[in-house]
């Protein structure tokens, strides 16, 4: 049985080697990114069981990305390579004030050839948790809506928990297409990991207090708001908590702290922590994955964050 599995897009990343206009930047470095394989990465390396169901191009970059992904622990098992659709790409843009862009090429993502007969049932219910996103149901809007709301009802008959980060990426779709979609999951969500401005959209209100409370009309049982610099705020159980920020040793890249956020909330809720340790742990990972350049590398070892919670010794050499 598997502790999470997830569904999504994979990206080959291409990072600019330089600064400014992208149409004038000459070289660039690939990567690998996606919310949901971020996720599947950052779970693996904090130990636990992790799946991601996917289709990759038949090509080099799908080939890449399905050994990067094993290579990672991930489970691999509900991916496939398929003909006809080249793996997505995500070109970055970085200016020289750090603001940036992202130009993606992912209509024809390979993700579209999943039907609700490819989606393994059995995949589905032998996890703890189903960890979605709002990213793959923008991918493609109609089909993968029903897709996911499909995965979920089984997941749900099976006792399996849902975690959900809403992800919204306005370059797939319009804040209205993204509200509409996504707040039909959010009856089945037990972890709902967001924004401000996310459960803004989603929920109608911005105070910390009201989005708990609107999630827990909902039934969401777990709720946790990323505030980025300013830290988090938790609630489950009838206990609110607001967890201070970790500094980072330096901020060179924020793209994917949020997922990693998401893996130290999983994490610590699999484990049945206090609500106070499960944030500082979630805090503590987006605080490293932002240190280090690249959607996913600064994801961390379990043993890694201990030496940053100061519950393991670092030992040099
Ligand atoms: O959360 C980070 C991801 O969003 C990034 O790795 C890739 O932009 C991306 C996407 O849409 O999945």
């Amino acid at each position: 049985m598997n502790d999470i599995i997830t569904i999504g897009d994979a990206m080959i990343t291409f990072n600019p080697a330089s600064t400014g206009p992208m149409r004038y930047v000459p070289s660039f470095e690939r990567k690998v990114g996606g919310a949901e394989l971020n996720v599947a990465i950052g779970c693996a390396r904090l130990g636990l069981k992790t799946g991601w169901m996917s289709r990759l191009g038949h090509d080099e970059f799908g080939r890449y990305i399905y050994n990067f992904m094993r290579g990672e622990g991930v489970d691999v098992s509900e991916v496939e390579m398929v003909e006809g659709y080249p793996t997505s790409l995500n070109f970055k843009e970085v200016m020289e004030d750090g603001t940036g862009r992202t130009f993606y090429y992912r209509s024809n993502s390979p993700t579209t050839t999943l039907t609700l007969e490819s989606l393994n049932e059995e995949y589905i219910k032998n996890t703890k948790i189903f960890h979605i996103t709002g990213v793959f149901p923008a991918i493609d809007k109609g089909k993968n809506i029903e897709l996911i709301q499909h995965a979920i009802s089984i997941a749900k008959q099976h006792g399996v928990r849902i975690s959900f980060d809403p992800n919204i990426r306005l370059k797939l779709w319009d804040k209205e297409e993204a509200r509409v979609a996504l707040r039909q999951f959010l009856p089945y969500v037990d972890i709902l990991l967001t924004g401000v401005e996310e459960a803004e959209l989603l929920l109608g209100v911005s105070n910390p207090q009201d989005i708990i409370e609107a999630s827990k009309a909902f039934g969401i049982s777990y709720v946790a708001i990323k505030q980025g610099e300013h830290g988090s705020i938790g609630y489950h159980n009838g206990e609110y908590i607001k967890a201070p920020p970790v500094k980072p040793k330096k901020v060179v890249d924020t793209v994917g702290a949020g997922d990693g956020f998401d893996c130290g909330f999983i994490y610590g809720v699999l484990h049945k922590w206090p609500l106070e340790k499960i944030l500082r742990l979630a805090n503590t990972i987006g605080s490293m994955v932002v240190s280090v350049k690249g959607d996913n590398e600064g994801l961390p070892y379990l043993e890694e964050v201990l030496v940053h919670l100061g519950e393991k010794e670092f030992v040099e050499r």
